[in-house]
């Protein structure tokens, strides 16, 4: 069955896409769309053609699961279609409805007359996966528009609403209405150029042209090399656009497939792809059916207005949720209140925000001394210190004040989260939600199952995230969750290795070369080194079989607790951030060496990657191992969005199968021989997969 159905009104063929959700360009909708025009083309009755889709979508482009699959070239290819539009001798209007992208805009540019319902969006996303627009949208956008703004639509893959295609000529009609008066516009738009006698208007018969295009391209080049580290479509772009004001069209359209051929071969593109469907993943709970009912968030209240408990106050005004921001000193809500001002200023000294939605968004963030507020609340968050017994007394209280229903969560980083749920009367409603500082900034919210939360306690929340504009991640209950479980498996080997010979910039200086954008020490100086010793103190105590090296220990013994004390793994001038390498710390670094009896030997960029990537793979098969995690791209998205890992290299998971996983067990079975080796445990997922020949993903 064709997802594409062919209808006559009058004088006028109407081919309509039919495979919902998005309209895809798969084969099927493909060969659907081939049959309409051939029809068309060969019915002498038929004077015009229009092609429209639905009013949510008119088509979001190439199906991106076909990709590296002999289903993306099975004929009748986008190709084909575009070649069999090129040589229609009737005019066919493309009727764009919702959204065209990708493929579908270039399936539009390739019809012979546009028009489109009000603010459709019209876009070349293709860079975001990694690859251009491979169906001649590099060569006919910048026929049809002014090359400048062809080629910031296409490297940036940004949409533009119809209006605006309007005005820049990608339009040329704009509907009143969308739905069925689209259709109806789309007929009378189709009569009047028939009437007009306007025949086939072919944008690959019309010339780019762009004034002192040498220097104009020079010019896009370099600014395209600095923003475009590590992703190769952009540069692939400019020179595709270039060829098409500097060649023939036909000559055009072979330099854009050999770049998109080279592209959508290449790792970053998978990645990138892998990361696009990934995120979709991460709301599908295999026992937790897509229409559990959810329960309503009209109000927040959050416990403890420090930076994280005011970054997700902010996350709640900024959905349009009233959010009580509750601390028991006066000073602590004054210093709050002041520092989510001060977050919100900023975003609009920098025009990324009107000062009325500010103003706006402030009033919905209430302070209060006590917890009175809290029974209004539909969920209320605890954000106090990470200590459990400040933690279990603050649960109490919330449990015993907050009306039957409402959702009690805790923003603990590492905590059990089922102890806390025992220690309260309702177990059943109480879950982790997990924000990553700046809670208002990062993406990332961990979602921790507790063994009693509710199935619809967790689809609210899961649904919440959504609302909060988050990436929510289900884990379930273990010491670090996913994110920060792996984390201290990484920061383990990062201080082996300073213990073997590295510094902190040369560990740092590898990871942010290899893509990361910030290593573990920079970081930690960010957040505070004193953070990582209670932890490492607490987990002395709880699992003494957790070894590290004692450096960063004697580190913080100084007080070196980073950027907040003015000195840590680095020194930092007054009111600079600049991390600046410190002798003084390689001195420590070097005692410490001294009373291990460790002999510094030097260490390479590439043993580094190796063993700090490989340290974050192994723990993150054990994660999916045990259940805490649903699959390997979910642990993929927590470090793509949470932790600064380069989306083109896909996340720890995927960059492990890029690798291959037998030469990542390999590679850790080498570890085990070396220092410290003991900690080099490979998971037995990856194992398993390694011997298979298979993959995480
Ligand atoms: N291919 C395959 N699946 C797609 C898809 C696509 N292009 N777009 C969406 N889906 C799936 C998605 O995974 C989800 O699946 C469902 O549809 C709903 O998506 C030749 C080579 C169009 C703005 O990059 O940006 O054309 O999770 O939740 O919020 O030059 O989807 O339900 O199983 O995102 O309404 C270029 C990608 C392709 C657009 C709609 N096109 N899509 O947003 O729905 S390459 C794109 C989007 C190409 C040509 C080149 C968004 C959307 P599931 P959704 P939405």
């Amino acid at each position: 069955m064709s997802s594409a159905d062919y209808s006559l009104q009058g004088r006028l063929a109407v081919i309509t896409l039919n495979n919902p959700p998005v309209n895809g360009l798969g084969h099927e909708l493909r060969s659907g769309i081939m049959a309409g025009l051939e029809q068309a083309a060969k019915d002498g009755a038929v004077k015009a053609v229009v092609v429209i889709g639905s009013a949510k979508a008119f088509s979001g482009g190439a199906d991106i699961r076909e990709f590296n699959t002999p289903k993306s070239s099975a004929t009748p290819t986008l190709h084909q279609i575009i070649a069999t539009l090129d040589a229609m001798q009737k005019p066919v209007v493309a009727a764009i409805g919702g959204f065209a992208m990708g493929g579908g805009l270039e399936l539009a540019l390739a019809c012979h007359y546009r028009i489109a319902a009000p603010r459709a969006q019209l876009a070349l996303p293709e860079v975001k996966l990694g690859i251009l627009p491979g169906a001649g949208g590099t060569q006919r956008l910048p026929r049809l528009i002014p090359v400048a703004d062809a080629l910031r639509m296409i490297a940036s893959g940004e949409p533009v609403p119809s209006e605006k295609g309007k005005t820049l000529g990608l339009v040329d009609e704009l509907a009143d209405a969308a739905g069925s008066d689209l259709l109806a516009a789309a007929l009378a738009y189709a009569d009047r150029l028939i009437a007009e006698g306007k025949g086939p208007r072919r944008i690959r018969d019309m010339t780019a042209r762009v004034d002192n295009a040498a220097q104009f391209f020079e010019r896009a080049r370099a600014e395209t090399a600095k923003a475009s580290r590590g992703y190769p479509a952009p540069l692939e772009i400019v020179t595709c656009v270039e060829a098409a004001v500097s060649k023939p069209f036909d000559e055009g359209i072979k330099v854009e497939r050999a770049r998109f051929e080279h592209l959508v071969n290449g790792t970053e593109s998978k990645a990138l792809r892998h990361m696009f469907f990934a995120e979709r993943q991460t709301s599908k709970i295999p026992d937790i059916p897509e229409d559990t009912p959810v329960r309503p968030i009209k109000r927040s209240a959050i416990i403890g207005a420090g930076t994280m408990g005011g970054g997700i106050a902010m996350c709640f005004a900024n959905a349009g949720i009233p959010a009580t921001l509750i601390d028991a000193k006066q000073e602590a809500l004054d210093r709050g209140l002041e520092t989510i001002r001060k977050n919100y200023a900023g975003t609009v000294s920098k025009g990324r925000l009107k000062q009325e939605d500010m103003d706006k968004r402030m009033t919905l963030i209430s302070a209060a001394l006590d917890y009175a507020s809290v029974k209004d609340a539909d969920i209320v968050i605890e954000a106090v210190f990470e200590r459990m017994d400040v933690k279990l007394e603050v649960l109490k209280r919330i449990d015993s004040i907050a009306r039957p229903g409402a959702i009690l969560a805790t923003n603990t980083s590492t905590l059990d989260v089922d102890k806390l749920a025992a220690s309260v009367s309702r177990p059943q409603d109480v879950i982790g939600t997990h924000f990553f500082s700046p809670a208002n900034v990062m993406r990332l919210l961990e979602v921790v199952r507790g063994a009693k939360t509710a199935k619809d306690v967790l689809a609210t929340t899961m649904k919440l995230g959504k609302t909060l504009r988050k990436v929510a991640i289900v884990s379930g209950v273990c010491d670090g969750f996913i994110g920060n479980r792996m984390l201290e498996k990484y920061v383990q080997q990062a201080l082996f290795l300073l213990d073997e010979g590295a510094t902190p910039q040369s560990i740092d200086g590898a990871l942010q070369k290899w893509g990361l954008a910030m290593g573990p020490f920079t970081m930690y100086d960010m957040a505070g080194n004193d953070i990582g010793w209670e932890v490492r103190k607490r987990r002395a105590l709880e699992r003494p079989d957790f070894v590290y090296s004692k450096v960063a220990d004697r580190l913080c013994e100084q007080g070196r607790y980073g950027q907040k004390t003015g000195r840590g793994w680095y020194r930092y001038e007054p009111g600079n951030r600049k991390p600046i390498p410190d002798p003084e710390v390689e001195q420590l670094i070097a005692a410490y060496r001294k009373e291990i009896g460790i002999a510094p030997r030097a260490i390479a960029d590439e043993e580094i990657v190796e063993r700090c990537m490989y340290a974050l793979a192994n723990e993150g098969a054990n994660i999916i191992d045990e259940g805490i995690a649903l699959r390997a791209s979910d642990v993929d998205m927590v470090y793509l969005t949470g932790y600064g890992f380069p989306p083109y290299r896909g996340g720890p998971m995927f960059y492990a199968d890029t690798v291959g996983l037998a030469n990542v067990l390999a590679a850790i079975e080498r570890f085990g021989k070396g220092y410290q080796g003991g900690t080099w445990k490979p998971s037995p997922l990856l194992a398993k997969l390694a011997a298979a020949g298979k993959t995480f993903n």
